[in-house]
């Protein structure tokens, strides 16, 4: 889906119109005399309508993500001159319109005409291509920026109308596009303002015939990303405001300690083996070989908790987050692995006899944000979400390697205790190694599906579906119930195994994880391989009761850390089973929530007191209307589970198999913050 972002030098063609006005042919734009510009910088105006007829070049989709992408887009801009030092406070709010608010309280976009195109400032920022920092003096560089690294006027192509206030040196100034981008009131100035008063506000209007599957803002997933850009971005306030219902919904986020709360909000709920969250920084300025200076900056929040996972890793650069991680992870890896090994062997901590620790002892329970700060960052990958540049690699090393060993020996009760955490995970390292070992073999001697899946008869995988039935007596109906050539089944005995509170060794131990291993047959963990599992969609049936709940969090929370790119890749659903069935002139009626029954009875004018069977759970169904309701691809309604923060998703799931019951229930009666919901 990624497509590649264009190279910034874009060849001319002739008369390219841009807002209203022609530009002319043939010629460079000047660059200012005191600026030194490299090729890279060399831009050529251009004109809207790449973007109208190629969004997906610009912004990813025109789906629901390419939606929200316009809004992180206009906050980047804000945060920058948060960056820049002149900015404190960003609101974004959500008119009933579903059209977005963004202001900031920051310099104010310039409003003086900019010599290379004729407009002014804003215009400028908002009519042309690439038009991103031809009109910001020297000083601060971008660092912040969507996946796409395109701006103000990407979201004005594809907005149906678009406003912009500048208030600035005592004057408000408005302007507004139409229809993509045209400009039908140029920059004027319309009123006076206090000199103190000064910042900006964008309002724009996705454009319907662009985003043709949805044009609805979801609360929650700019709530995420504001809160994340928080976070990033210590000392930056970020409130949102969901002005489309009464009273209005209003969050804001302001953490002083930046990227060391980020550490502690995900960690909440969980046992702390080091109390505080450590934290380095550094900036490097590096010289190119064309005699260009950058500077890279880096911060590094973390801390240890008592869990076993090692993937708490979350690495950005640039406020983008870097899924595949990159030379700034590496960079931590080496001198997390270093530092810890040194540290221990000079307090004795580790005998002369015992191995190093490896990098993934070092790691177990970590929870750890990275985030780089480049000025020409270079990403790799297959999502190109992999920082590439490898300067990167020493900047972070080193900074981790000299602050965190000053942390350890200046706090010796802490760094005991994380050495005693690593050193727990070799242990348990070389237990689970022994665990698979045995495991493998027990699988070469039986090598085949286990015993109580009933399989497809189908082999294409694309056309496989795996239902994950909750109790025998709801297998069976199941097995009875659905389509043999693509539908098999899998029943599970009770509850199974808590994979966030278990040992590896006993999680490989466990007989219905390692049915479901065998089922889906793509491996585990880092062997993990989705062309090989047997079914695209993978089911999870259980009952609408608590049980049912806590079994498919289990399931989900299964999946998610041994099997990940399961859900990463959209494979994972929640089978909506209906709650109420309603019998009427020899016909079976079902409704899926309280909400469908209401209308299920006004439909059929059903007198008060008419019985509605209740189902309290699968098993009462028998085949046929397993079938019926559930199970058949023509009528049923399934959640797919998707996974776009890693931290949120990681919060969500220690929440949920937290002590804490709270935030289990508000999950369960939120019916799956990170689910979509999908009619298939
Ligand atoms: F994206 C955007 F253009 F729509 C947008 C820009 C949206 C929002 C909400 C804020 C902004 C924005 C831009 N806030 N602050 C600025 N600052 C500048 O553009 C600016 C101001 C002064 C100077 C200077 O050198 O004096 C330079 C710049 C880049």
């Amino acid at each position: 889906m990624e497509e590649e972002k264009k190279d910034s030098v874009v060849e001319k063609e002739d008369g390219i119109t841009y807002g209203q006005v022609e530009v002319p042919t043939n010629e460079r734009t000047i660059e200012k005399a005191d600026e030194l510009y490299t090729a890279e910088n060399i831009q050529v105006l251009q004109g809207l309508e790449p973007v109208r007829k190629r969004p997906g070049m610009y912004i990813g989709t025109t789906a629901s993500a390419g939606l929200h992408h316009l809004v992180w887009e206009i906050v980047d801009n804000a945060i920058d001159e948060a960056l820049a030092g002149y900015c404190t406070k960003i609101n974004v709010i959500i008119n009933k319109d579903e059209s977005i608010t963004v202001t900031d309280n920051g310099r104010g976009i310039p409003v003086d005409i900019v010599h290379d195109s004729g407009l002014s400032g804003v215009e400028t920022a908002f009519t042309i291509l690439h038009a991103g920092g031809k009109f910001g003096s020297g000083g601060g560089y971008k660092v912040s920026g969507g996946l796409h690294g395109v701006g103000a006027s990407v979201v004005n192509a594809l907005s149906s109308w678009c406003e912009v206030e500048v208030a600035k040196e005592g004057g408000l100034y408005r302007t507004r596009f139409e229809n993509g981008g045209n400009i039908v009131e140029h920059l004027e100035r319309i009123g006076d303002v206090s000199n103190e008063e000064h910042g900006t506000k964008v309002t724009f209007k996705p454009d319907p015939t662009i985003f043709t599957e949805t044009t609805h803002y979801q609360y929650e997933t700019i709530k995420n990303h504001l809160r994340q850009m928080a976070f990033l971005n210590g000392g930056v306030e970020i409130s949102i405001t969901d002005s489309r219902v009464e009273p209005n919904l209003q969050e804001s986020f302001l953490y002083n300690g930046g990227i060391r709360e980020y550490v502690s909000f995900i960690n909440s709920g969980k046992n702390a083996i080091n109390p505080d969250v450590i934290y380095c920084q550094g900036a490097e300025q590096v010289t190119l070989v064309g005699g260009e200076e950058l500077r890279i900056y880096a911060e590094i929040a973390m801390q240890w908790t008592d869990y076993y996972t090692t993937d708490g890793i979350y690495s950005f650069c640039n406020n983008i987050s870097t899924k595949e991680g990159g030379t700034h992870v590496e960079g931590f890896n080496l001198a997390l692995n270093r530092t810890l090994n040194d540290y221990a062997r000079k307090m004795k901590l580790l005998s002369e006899k015992d191995p190093n620790l490896t990098t993934d002892d070092c790691r177990e329970g970590l929870t750890c944000v990275i985030s780089a700060k480049h000025p020409n960052p270079q990403y790799e990958g297959q999502t190109k979400t992999k920082l590439g540049n490898s300067e990167v690699r020493k900047i972070v090393s080193s900074i981790v390697g000299t602050q965190l060993m000053q942390y350890l020996m200046e706090h010796p009760v802490a760094g005991k205790a994380i050495i005693e955490k690593a050193k727990l995970a070799a242990r348990g390292r070389i237990a689970a190694q022994k665990a698979r070992e045995t495991a493998r073999k027990d699988a070469l001697g039986i090598s085949s599906l286990p015993g109580k899946l009933a399989d497809c008869s189908s082999r294409d995988p694309e056309k496989c579906e795996l239902y994950i039935v909750e109790g025998n007596s709801a297998g069976g109906s199941a097995k009875n119930g659905r389509d043999r050539e693509t539908q098999a089944v899998l029943p599970l005995r009770g509850k199974i195994l808590n994979v966030e509170k278990a040992r590896e060794e006993h999680i490989f131990k466990n007989v219905e994880i390692g049915n479901m291993i065998q089922a889906i047959g793509g491996g585990i963990r880092e062997n993990f391989d989705a062309t090989k599992i047997r079914y695209h969609k993978i089911v999870i049936m259980t009952d609408a009761d608590v049980d049912g709940d806590h079994i498919r969090i289990l399931l989900l929370t299964f999946f998610y850390r041994f099997m990940r790119p399961l859900i990463e890749g959209g494979y994972v659903y929640i089978a909506q089973p209906p709650l109420y069935k309603v019998d009427y002139k020899g016909s079976a009626y079902y409704a899926y929530n309280d909400l469908e029954l209401e209308k299920l009875k006004r439909a059929l004018q059903l007198k008060d007191g008419h019985p509605v069977q209740r189902y309290k759970g699968l098993g009462e169904m028998n085949p046929e209307q397993l079938w019926e309701t559930t199970m058949n691809p023509e009528v049923r309604k399934m959640i797919r589970i998707t996974v776009d923060d890693a931290a949120q998703a990681e919060k969500i799931f220690s929440d949920l198999m937290g002590e804490d019951v709270l935030p289990r229930k508000q999950f369960i009666s939120e019916n799956a913050r990170f689910a979509e919901n999908l009619d298939i």
